[in-house]
């Protein structure tokens, strides 16, 4: 039986997500907005459904204004929200984006008792744990993409510095999705080779800097919104990794429960996510540095999430 994945935000990340999940025949894709957003999500459905015959993908897509029809979906990606617009920050969204949030996460209670949500609607760090409080699901259940994309930047910006293929960087960003994320110098290796002795000082630091402002860089470029085609391939590798059970271990913002000295609240982590949802969590042996660095994040996270009112 084919899987379904429900989409919830038919916007610029969700028209994405859709066209990725039929592209990757993953199932059929329900797409859901608000009833202003009607046309908006039958169209981007007719549309993505009159490429089919192009490939001959098996799988369709279906807008609606309707939860009845979201009911029963495998798994969830929620990009229900409103995004940045230039001088803003991610934690300026929190108030507007936490009601819609407070509708979306009732509406999962009741008719998607069963799915893996992952959620994409910032400030991620606190709409993550707000879901989670919401719906009450399992804490394997529930999960954030930042990582994947605040990871997938750090190595295009790496590969572009050092003029290599993208395939052979091995890298990693820790921690919350704000301006103080922390991309793991130390641990990222580049054809075996480690990043330290390939560029110096200036190079990496430049590296780091575009890594942290890269959803900033895309703001004061488009006007009008944030980053949608690269976020939305991000939440594809979360959202396969659990439908085909790959176990991928991706970063992703997850349920702590003691691990790296946390516990209650969502970060980004290596985790492993598979059919049980995020299965396991990597502990990497940080040193004094990035321990601080993570700290520094962990704090900015927890001042967000104490201004979350449910
Ligand atoms: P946009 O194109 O505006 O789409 C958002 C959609 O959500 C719109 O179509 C709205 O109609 C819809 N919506 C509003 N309220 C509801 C509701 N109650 N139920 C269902 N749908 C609703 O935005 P976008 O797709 O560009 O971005 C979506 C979110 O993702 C924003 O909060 C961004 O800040 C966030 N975002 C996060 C990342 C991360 O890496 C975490 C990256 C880029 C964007």
């Amino acid at each position: 039986m084919k899987r379904k994945i429900g989409l919830i935000g038919g916007g610029q990340i969700g028209g994405n997500l859709a066209l990725l999940a039929i592209q990757k025949q993953l199932g059929d894709v329900v797409l859901y907005d608000i009833p202003q957003a009607e046309g908006l999500v039958k169209g981007k459905a007719l549309d993505i459904n009159q490429l089919t015959a192009v490939e001959g993908y098996d799988c369709r897509v279906t807008g609606t204004t309707d939860w009845n029809q979201v009911r029963g979906s495998d798994v969830l990606v929620i990009t229900a929200g409103v995004p940045r617009k230039p001088g803003m920050s991610r934690e300026d969204l929190l108030e507007v984006n936490l009601k819609i949030m407070r509708d979306v996460a009732a509406n999962i209670k009741q008719y998607c008792s069963n799915a893996f949500v992952i959620n994409i609607a910032n400030p991620l760090d606190a709409m993550v744990f707000a879901l989670y409080k919401i719906t009450g699901f399992k804490k394997n259940q529930v999960v954030g993409m930042a990582g994947v994309l605040d990871t997938s930047r750090f190595k295009f910006f790496v590969s572009e510095a050092l003029g290599c293929s993208i395939r052979d960087v091995e890298a990693l960003v820790l921690g919350g999705h704000g301006d103080d994320m922390g991309p793991l110098i130390r641990h990222a290796i580049v054809g075996g080779g480690r990043l330290t002795q390939l560029l110096n000082k200036e190079e990496i630091d430049d590296v780091v800097r575009r890594t942290r402002d890269g959803g900033a860089e895309l703001v004061a470029l488009y006007k009008t919104g944030s980053a949608y085609f690269a976020p939305a391939a991000s939440a594809i590798a979360m959202a396969e990794s659990y439908l085909l059970d790959r176990k991928r271990v991706l970063p992703c913002t997850a349920y702590l429960d003691g691990e790296y000295g946390i516990r209650g609240y969502f970060m980004g982590v290596p985790a492993q996510i598979g059919a049980g949802g995020v299965e396991k969590i990597f502990e990497l042996a940080l040193n004094e540095n990035e321990k601080a660095e993570m700290d520094k994040s962990f704090d900015s996270v927890k001042k967000t999430v104490a201004s979350v009112k449910l």
